[in-house]
């Protein structure tokens, strides 16, 4: 062998990335914390895909879920609450060479965030964003959030809520240019990772509500969907998932949904029980903003900088003739 494909083979095993090479620092979530699973397969995602650590962003808001980018090896930005997206949106558009993923929480997003929500869906940015759906503000000791469920009991809610909890999928099945809507549950990693990988794959925002267990203010909230298979119903679909046949025989609740079908995606999402879970919504043709705005003919470098030099000129102190 020459020496030169001796020097590529090297180079070709020194650059390949192991799971250790997305870790960042140790978790400090509680044991048994949904987000540990959300964590481990995004990693493998990573791993899996090859992703160039120094090539990736994590960006996040404020909430247990979003320490999400302190825990990778890869460049993050733990924002501020409910800003995650903007600041995901502007690195997209400043770097549009870069893969960028959101981690937010129920509180952060649906809550503080909401209208920044609404807009980037509409904006369609090539942005996998995960909803670590716990029900709850976990960081601040137990708040109800907008999803928590009706009758919660909590620190702001101590004789119940009174509403009926927010639904994220049909909020997002209900703005112009939703492109991506999937749903997974943090216990069966199995179709957590299959459908982190799916919304990655996607271009454009892609929408992943993952509900997230919180055993410390909310041990029971999931028990018994936790104890019942029967009560998570698996879409399964050429266009979207397969389910392995070990999956199949113990969530035996199955629906073969097609994704391109926006309207039964909305009937799905509209029933939590059973909780469905895979791509509810996948449409490829849908235009991102970014590439809408590269390509625009007032975007053309040479335009820009002499409409900014236009601009500077007035400002521009001439010395005097006279004093010449
Ligand atoms: C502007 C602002 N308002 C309120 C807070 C307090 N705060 C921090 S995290 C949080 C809610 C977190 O809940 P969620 O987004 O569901 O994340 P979780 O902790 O459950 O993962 C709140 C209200 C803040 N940090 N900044
Ligand atoms: S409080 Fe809840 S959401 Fe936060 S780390 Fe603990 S289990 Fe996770
Ligand atoms: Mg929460």
């Amino acid at each position: 062998m020459s020496h030169a494909a001796t020097e590529c083979i090297i180079r070709l095993y020194e650059e390949r990335h192991e799971l250790e090479d997305y870790q960042g620092g140790v978790p400090r979530w509680c044991s048994g914390c949904g987000d540990n699973a959300i964590l481990a397969a995004v990693q493998r995602l990573c791993r899996d895909e090859q992703l160039r650590p120094e090539k990736t962003v994590f960006v996040s808001g404020i909430g247990c879920s979003s320490r999400f980018p302190h825990y990778m090896k890869t460049y993050g930005f733990h924002g501020i609450h409910g800003r995650a997206l903007p600041v995901a949106e502007g690195v997209r558009l400043a770097r549009p060479d870069l893969t960028v993923f959101v981690n937010t929480g129920d509180g952060d997003c649906c809550s503080i965030g909401a209208a920044h929500w609404i807009h980037a869906i509409r904006y369609n940015m090539n942005i996998t964003m995960f909803l670590h759906d716990n029900q709850i503000y976990g960081l601040t000791k137990m708040q109800a959030s907008p999803t928590s469920p009706k009758g919660l009991k909590s620190n702001t809610t101590p004789r119940g809520s009174y509403l009926e909890g927010l639904n994220p999928l049909t909020v997002t099945l209900g703005v112009q240019n939703v492109s991506f809507v999937a749903q997974a549950v943090d216990w069966i990693p199995e179709l957590l990772y299959d459908i982190v990988s799916a919304a990655f794959h996607h271009k454009g925002f892609s929408f992943v509500r993952i509900i997230q267990r919180c055993p410390e203010w909310l041990p029971k909230l999931l028990e018994p969907v936790l104890h019942d298979p029967q009560k998570v119903k698996l879409l399964h679909h050429e266009k979207g998932l397969a389910i392995s046949p070990g999956l199949a025989k113990v969530y035996r609740n199955q629906e073969h949904h097609d994704p391109s079908d926006l309207d039964r995606a909305r009937q799905v999402a509209g029933s939590m029980d059973p909780i469905p879970v895979g791509i509810l919504y996948r449409n490829e043709e849908v235009p991102c903003y970014e590439d809408l705005r590269a390509t625009r003919e007032d975007r053309d470098a040479t335009l820009i900088r002499s409409g900014l030099e236009a601009e500077f000129d007035k400002f521009t102190v001439w010395p005097q003739a006279s004093a010449a």
